[in-house]
């Protein structure tokens, strides 16, 4: 098999990965008006990633709602540009993402593990609260990272681990069971500016990742921990706690006994306010970050 080359030289490529429901596709919708807020372009690749976007952004801004998931398998390719400046360069970070049923990541087939294995970073999203009731992120990633490994077996970095950047993000950190767990292990602060979201700082991120997995209702999460460590370099792996769909803020703050920023009406999930997401541009950017200077 070839040596697997970066897509592009110039732009690493990052894959999401979850397990069904872990919150893939509203990372994917919420991600524009992060990198619209912090004046990056999103600039769609093709068609079906124009439509998506068009979708996500209609949706979620006139219709406040979040764009009903498709049964159809999608591939998503958008770039995120950050013009230059005379003082700063031009960023360019490719974004991949493959909607899929969540079964194929159960039993992926050959050309989702190529496009992992082709990928230079990885997101992996972790929904804690999903795992306590039906424990069932473990089959999503345990084989998916089998193929990958068994894919890469003769494709692993120098210091033999997979070559990839991997961003672990503890998803929806603003579902109120969650917000509950992070105050219960004294893991949450708060933005000293308004809105004042909550917030699990990026340096308890992996101790917090740990704790949750290490939970008794989590059972196999401590599995995934386990696997992670071991697969990936300890240098190319980086922890966050994410929300896609962000805080309630009614009157311009957070109340900590009534974050959620979604609602059910009609059946229906609504946003109760435009998406403010949380550490869903970071891991993209801090990856790609983390991918130049490894090349360099
Ligand atoms: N509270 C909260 N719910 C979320 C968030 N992201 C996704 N969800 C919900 O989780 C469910 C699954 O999300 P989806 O993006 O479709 O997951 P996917 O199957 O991985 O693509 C949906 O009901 C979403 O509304 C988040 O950041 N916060
Ligand atoms: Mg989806």
């Amino acid at each position: 098999m070839p040596p697997i080359q970066p897509a592009d030289d110039e732009q690493p490529t990052t894959t999401l990965w979850g397990g069904t429901s872990s919150g893939k596709s509203t990372f994917l919708w919420t991600l524009p008006l992060a990198a619209y807020e912090a004046g990056w372009m999103v600039i769609p690749v093709d068609d079906e990633s124009r439509r998506f976007l068009d979708n996500a952004n209609q949706s979620i801004l006139r219709d406040q709602v979040l764009p009903t998931a498709t049964r159809a398998r999608r591939d998503i390719h958008w770039k995120l540009r950050r013009p230059g400046t005379r003082f700063r360069r031009t960023r360019t970070i490719d974004v991949r993402m493959t909607d899929r049923p969540g079964s194929e990541f159960q039993n992926p087939e050959p050309d989702l593990i190529e496009m992992l294995a082709g990928s230079d970073a990885l997101v992996y999203l972790f929904d804690a609260q999903r795992e306590f009731v039906h424990q069932d992120a473990v089959a999503f990633f345990g084989a998916t990272m089998t193929a990958l490994l068994s894919r890469m077996q003769h494709d692993l970095h120098p210091d033999g681990r997979l070559p990839h950047h991997l961003a672990v993000c503890v998803a929806k950190l603003d579902n109120v069971p969650m917000v509950h767990d992070a105050r219960r292990g004294l893991w949450l602060t708060q933005d000293a500016r308004p809105p004042f979201a909550p917030r699990v700082a990026d340096v308890h991120a992996r101790d917090f990742f740990e704790w949750l997995c290490r939970d008794r209702r989590a059972r196999a999460a401590s599995a995934i921990r386990n696997q992670i460590l071991a697969n990936f370099s300890p240098s190319r792996t980086h922890f966050y706690v994410t929300s896609a769909v962000g805080f309630h803020a009614p009157d311009g703050a957070v109340d900590l006994d009534d974050p959620d920023n979604l609602q059910v009406r009609g059946g229906q999930y609504v946003l109760r306010s435009t998406p403010r997401p949380v550490n869903v541009l970071e891991p993209l950017v801090d990856l790609q970050h983390a991918i130049s200077r490894g090349r360099r």
